[in-house]
């Protein structure tokens, strides 16, 4: 077979596996770098879209997925849990039944957005929901996997962050060298910390010459890094993210201070708003991912960044997860009669007949 082998063959020189480790993948990894077309433009800087939403169920997490459920199976393991806001739950059901293992998932009650749950569901997951947010959601998986053999995938899990700093490898590899700026929207803050492990370590294997700046955005609703204390009730649109305790918090701070990066809030209004921006890109992404591209539109200027610097901007999410945010679009459906004369009229009154 002549394809892309998923990231774990792509990458092995660089993964904690062995040749004893039973390989568990969905073809995930190598998505697209695309090049924005109007927002970059518009703000004069290089601007490209790492576009994750394109991996197998849809989010990033297929890349931290792949490594946690291969070190589970080769380790004995017969299920797995997680806590979840959402993309993790569906990367961890798809992954774990296809390899034959029972999967357990812990979500906050009616909060996470629905083709995560249609996701989680599909693939046999048991879905817990419970009454709470993810932090408590969290709090119960980590008692029951002190308590029982069932392994944990959260991003506490080590190799989930070793799965997903080939994010950072496939950027220097698309690009040819490691971008000015890399803009990424933060949660659990695992995501952040992998990329900068794969900088690094790029940088260290002499395939890139420097690192990012690593820019980081929370929702100003569930902002505890910012703010520099927990949130006890976390709220934004940007459901994905809606986490008030974040388990790498230290460690998303290491690599915003040594890389002479930021960490910073945007507002569920300029989240949306870039949301409609990227939309008009012809990018979907969900609205999390849209807090990256909110940020550097608030942040590119005020910063001073330099006319032509290259940016990336992580959309972690595809926008088919959270159909419901759609109906928070200025654009919306037309309800007509269903005859020729009342669709013409409408057309012509929009000006498109002409
Ligand atoms: C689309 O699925 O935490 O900072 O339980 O789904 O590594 O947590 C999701 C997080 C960004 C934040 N964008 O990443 C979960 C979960 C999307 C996400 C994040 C998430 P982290």
């Amino acid at each position: 077979m002549n394809q892309w082998p998923g990231l774990i063959e792509a990458y092995r020189d660089f993964l904690p596996v062995t040749t004893e480790t039973p390989v568990c993948t969905l073809f995930e990894g190598n998505t697209p770098l695309i090049p924005s077309k109007i927002i970059g433009p518009a703000l004069g800087i290089d601007l490209y879209f790492k576009y994750e939403g394109l991996n197998p169920t849809g989010s990033f997490k297929d890349r931290g997925m792949t490594m946690a459920i291969s070190m589970a199976k080769g380790e004995g393991a017969r299920s797995v849990i997680c806590a979840s806001t959402g993309n993790t739950s569906a990367s961890a059901a798809a992954y774990a039944a296809s390899n034959g293992l029972k999967c357990v998932v812990v979500i906050p009650k009616g909060r996470i957005a629905a083709g995560k749950l249609a996701q989680a569901i599909a693939e046999q997951a048991l879905v817990l929901a419970v009454d709470g947010n993810f932090d408590e959601a969290l709090e119960i998986v980590r008692y029951l996997t002190d308590k029982y053999p069932i392994k944990l995938v959260n991003s506490i899990n080590p190799y989930r962050l070793e799965g997903q700093k080939t994010a950072a490898f496939e950027i220097v590899d698309q690009l040819g060298e490691a971008p000015d700026i890399l803009a990424i929207p933060v949660g659990n803050a695992g995501n952040i910390s992998a990329y900068w492990m794969g900088f690094c370590e790029y940088l260290e294997k002499g395939r890139s010459t420097k690192r990012p700046s690593m820019w980081g955005f929370q929702a100003a609703g569930s902002a505890p890094i910012v703010l520099g204390h927990k949130v006890d009730n976390p709220e934004t649109i940007a459901s994905a993210i809606r986490i008030g305790n974040p388990v790498r918090w230290r460690q998303a701070e290491d690599a915003v201070s040594e890389s002479n990066g930021l960490i910073e809030m945007v507002t569920d209004d300029e989240i949306l708003k870039s949301y409609e921006d990227l939309a008009g890109e012809g990018i979907f992404a969900e609205p999390a991912s849209a807090a990256s591209v909110a940020g550097v539109s608030k942040f590119v200027h005020q910063r001073g960044v330099k006319n032509g610097a290259k940016v990336v901007c992580v959309l972690t999410g595809h926008g088919l997860k959270d159909p419901d945010a759609v109906g928070l679009m200025a654009n919306k459906v037309q309800p007509v009669k269903a005859t020729n004369e009342a669709v013409e009229e409408l057309l012509d009154a929009g000006g498109i007949l002409a």
